[in-house]
């Protein structure tokens, strides 16, 4: 009874000073498990006089249900004790504001590329795409541009080798396709053209969307129906449109087309340069020297092309001044789009 009284003493201190369920489990195996303390206790029964088994066996029985009892008790509180640890170390604070994800945004160069591009294919124009590497006889041979001309120096124009530029205008995308198919041709080439050229007007990479229209009755009349009501579209349907005589060589006779100056409303302002009037286009009926190099029957056919520089119309439509605003990205000027 001695030995009793000391594995209860034992249990029970040990029991209180237990801090996990691990713990009591431990504790449970090693008083009450088939080797146990208590069980061997038990064991021993048969060593005592006849008499005082009873007695023994019953206070034995006595403590096996009170430690069951306790270990019942420290585990329930224990668990219940890791439960609440576990909900606050883990716990979400659903009043906090929510992190939202930043949604992206159009490029403003994009937004009015696509709006140029639709506003010609609702006229029946087909978009077609070239490299942006291409053949010096693309860029400018077929194109009747000279080889003492201006645009082919070093200066103006990215040299690969000695045949081959980066395209300095969409053009040559539209010679290629009259060299696939035959007339009638409608088309426009949008894309990213390159020039030796930094300034507040200039950056070394721009996009520029060109048009080509041709058919065996093509006027200068369709040139100036279809460009004006482009402009009408995209400036507002009371926009004032001149034609003005120019030169290119791909193009003869070839004409530049302004607009009415849309922050003046033709006054005369600092962006117009007191004109009232601001270039939006190049324009002209396709040269017959073009058809022959592309192997089209100058007799034959006519046509007009255009083209048109898409940051110079994102800046006018947007009213921003300088062209390198584009390509910085500070999302301080890119979220106002
Ligand atoms: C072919 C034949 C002729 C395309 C044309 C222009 C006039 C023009 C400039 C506008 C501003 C370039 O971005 S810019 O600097 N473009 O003025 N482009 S006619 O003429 C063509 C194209 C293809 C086969």
């Amino acid at each position: 009874m001695d030995d009793l009284q000391t594995l209860k003493d034992e249990f029970l201190s040990r029991l209180a000073n237990a801090e996990r369920s691990s713990d009591i489990q431990e504790l449970r195996t090693e008083f009450l498990g088939k080797k146990g303390k208590l069980t061997d206790l038990l064991r021993s029964l048969g060593d005592l006089p006849a008499e005082d088994r009873p007695e023994a066996g019953k206070r034995i029985n006595e403590a096996k249900n009170l430690f069951e009892a306790r270990i019942k008790e420290a585990l329930s509180d224990i668990q219940s004790r890791e439960i609440k640890q576990k909900l606050t170390s883990e716990s979400i604070d659903i009043t906090l504001p929510g992190i939202s994800p930043e949604p992206g945004g159009r490029h403003p160069i994009s937004r009015i590329l696509d709006e140029v591009i639709e506003i010609f294919v609702s006229m029946g124009f087909g978009v077609e795409e070239g490299p942006e590497v291409e053949l010096d006889f693309y860029n400018f041979e077929a194109l009747n541009i000279p080889r003492d001309h201006p645009a082919r120096d070093m200066q103006d124009t990215f040299y690969i080798n000695d045949d081959m530029v980066l395209r300095t205008h969409t053009s040559p995308v539209q010679v290629r396709v009259m060299q696939e198919r035959k007339p009638p041709l409608q088309i426009i080439a949008p894309g990213k053209v390159y020039r030796c050229d930094a300034d507040v007007s200039h950056t070394p990479m721009f996009h520029q969307v060109e048009g080509l229209m041709v058919d065996t009755k093509i006027t200068f009349a369709n040139l100036k129906s279809v460009l004006e009501s482009f402009l009408h579209v995209m400036f507002g349907p009371d926009t004032p449109v001149r034609f003005r005589p120019s030169y290119f060589p791909f193009t003869e006779p070839s004409a530049e087309v302004d607009i009415g100056c849309i922050f003046c409303k033709g006054k005369g302002c600092r962006v117009c340069k007191s004109t009232g009037w601001l270039e939006i286009l190049g324009s002209g009926m396709v040269n017959p020297k073009v058809y022959e190099m592309s192997g089209y029957d100058p007799g034959k056919y006519t046509g007009f092309a255009f083209g048109m520089g898409i940051e110079r119309i994102t800046m006018l439509k947007y009213g921003i001044d300088d062209i390198r605003l584009f390509y910085e990205n500070d999302l301080r000027f890119l979220r106002q789009f």
